[in-house]
């Protein structure tokens, strides 16, 4: 085993002044019942922990390491920025830059709106629904994860599943009443929802790929199906693409799938590691916001000039790299790697795979809802995490994370991953 005591040290001298001794409840590792590492330091595609063990990171920071960690072009780009003036809460260029490259990436995206995070993304796409149609119920799906709303921690996913807090305290019932929350992948449960109170639903809000409750496909036809009930209704669509958005194409899964949503939060790779959130969709909507219309959003921080040239950097590395594209095809080379040890095991684990993100799920069973993902073996689950992790390979702490791979994890890292792999596998398994 690792020896990871100076990761305990701190791990002790934060609890007495962090909640739980972390900034966001994934990272305290509760559900694989241990400690987590802290880090000294990450580049490319590997990280080292405080205590000198080195790992091959398959969260990315959950998502935002793209390129692999400190890649140098945006290293140099947000130094170079940085010169000039940190934050200045007044417009800047950067902000338009980046603005133009989101509206020619995402296909349904005419206006977007920078802010800090995707919580807020999504916080103000609802409101903004709300606001537009003058309604006040939305539909989520159960085990999808929109950031830390009040209206979205209902039936919630990622840290809120894993703790067993899918609907947390704190949120008053009279807000959380206006959450329809029903299964993925069935339409009929959204066709009832919708003839019994389409009237007052202003939005279905939903990851197009749920990746947080693992990583799970919409049936084929789902998203078209979830298209038209919105249109037929008058209520508005929006896609929560903080995760795919920039990853799995460079405009998303609608991009992907080629259904156009009314408005998509986004975050993560937009920020090229920087705190960013956006949200965008149609000019008509997108002008119901202050200062043209009557709904209200602001943040200090929005539009900050180093999180704008981060991410701008990060974009255009991509499209230099021909990143998605290579994505794909590291994608396929640790699917080959992974499938071909889980053949050796004689288990037919469920392995859930779209270009660079992936999910093994300790059950032999179909994914196609959060219902499915809790028949996991959590406690296989537990065994094979810390088995990789003592091995130097790090995956997601949580059976309902999915993971993330990058432009940096080359031939050698997908070697070591599926041999790690294999033998965490005899690990949890046996
Ligand atoms: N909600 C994130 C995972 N889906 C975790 C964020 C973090 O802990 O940094």
């Amino acid at each position: 085993m690792s020896n990871r005591d100076l990761s305990s040290k701190l791990f002790n001298a934060a609890k007495e002044v962090i909640p739980g001794g972390v900034n966001s409840p994934v990272r305290a590792f509760k559900s694989v019942d241990g400690d987590p590492f802290f880090v000294q330091r990450a580049r490319g595609c590997r990280i080292w922990d405080v205590d000198g063990n080195e790992m091959i990171d398959y969260v990315g920071t959950w998502g935002p390491a793209i390129l692999g960690h400190a890649p140098s072009a945006v290293i140099d780009a947000v130094s170079h920025a940085a010169k000039e003036g940190i934050s200045f809460g007044i417009p800047n260029r950067h902000e338009v830059e980046l603005a133009r490259m989101v509206r020619d990436y995402v296909p349904s995206v005419e206006k977007v709106r920078m802010v800090s995070s995707g919580t807020e993304a999504t916080m103000t796409a609802i409101r903004l629904a709300r606001g537009y149609t003058g309604r006040d119920k939305i539909i989520k799906f159960e085990g999808c994860y929109h950031g830390h709303v009040d209206s979205l921690l209902v039936a919630a996913g990622s840290g809120a599943l894993t703790l067993g807090q899918p609907d947390s305290a704190g949120v008053p019932k009279d807000l959380a009443n206006l959450t329809i929350t029903l299964p993925f992948n069935r339409p009929e449960a959204v066709e009832e929802a919708f003839r019994l109170e389409g009237e007052s639903i202003a939005a279905i809000i939903l990851e197009p790929i749920p990746a947080n409750a693992g990583l799970i496909f919409p049936k084929e036809g789902y998203l078209q199906f979830l298209r038209e009930i919105t249109e037929k209704y008058g209520a508005v669509l929006i896609f929560d693409e903080v995760m795919t958005g920039f990853r799995l194409a460079r405009g998303g899964v609608q991009e992907l799938v080629g259904i156009t949503p009314d408005l998509t939060a986004m975050g993560k790779v937009i920020g090229g590691g920087l705190p960013v959130g956006a949200f965008g969709g149609k000019a008509e909507i997108m002008d119901y916001l202050a200062p043209d219309g009557p709904v209200y959003q602001a943040g200090t921080l929005s539009g900050n000039p180093l999180a704008m040239v981060a991410g701008i950097t990060q974009l255009k590395e991509m499209e230099r790299h021909n990143g998605w594209a290579r994505l794909d095809e590291i994608g396929q080379q640790f699917e080959d790697g992974v499938r071909s040890v889980l053949k050796e095991t004689g288990r037919d684990l469920t392995l859930n795979r779209i270009g660079s993100m992936f999910c093994l799920f300790f059950t032999e069973e179909e994914i196609i809802n959060v219902e499915d993902v809790k028949k996991s073996d959590f406690a296989a689950f537990r065994k094979f995490f810390w088995a990789a992790l003592d091995r130097g390979v790090y995956f997601a702490p949580s059976q309902y994370e999915a993971g993330f791979i990058s432009l940096a994890h080359g031939p050698d890292e997908m070697e070591k991953t599926a041999e790690v792999t294999a033998d965490a596998l005899k690990v949890a398994l046996s």
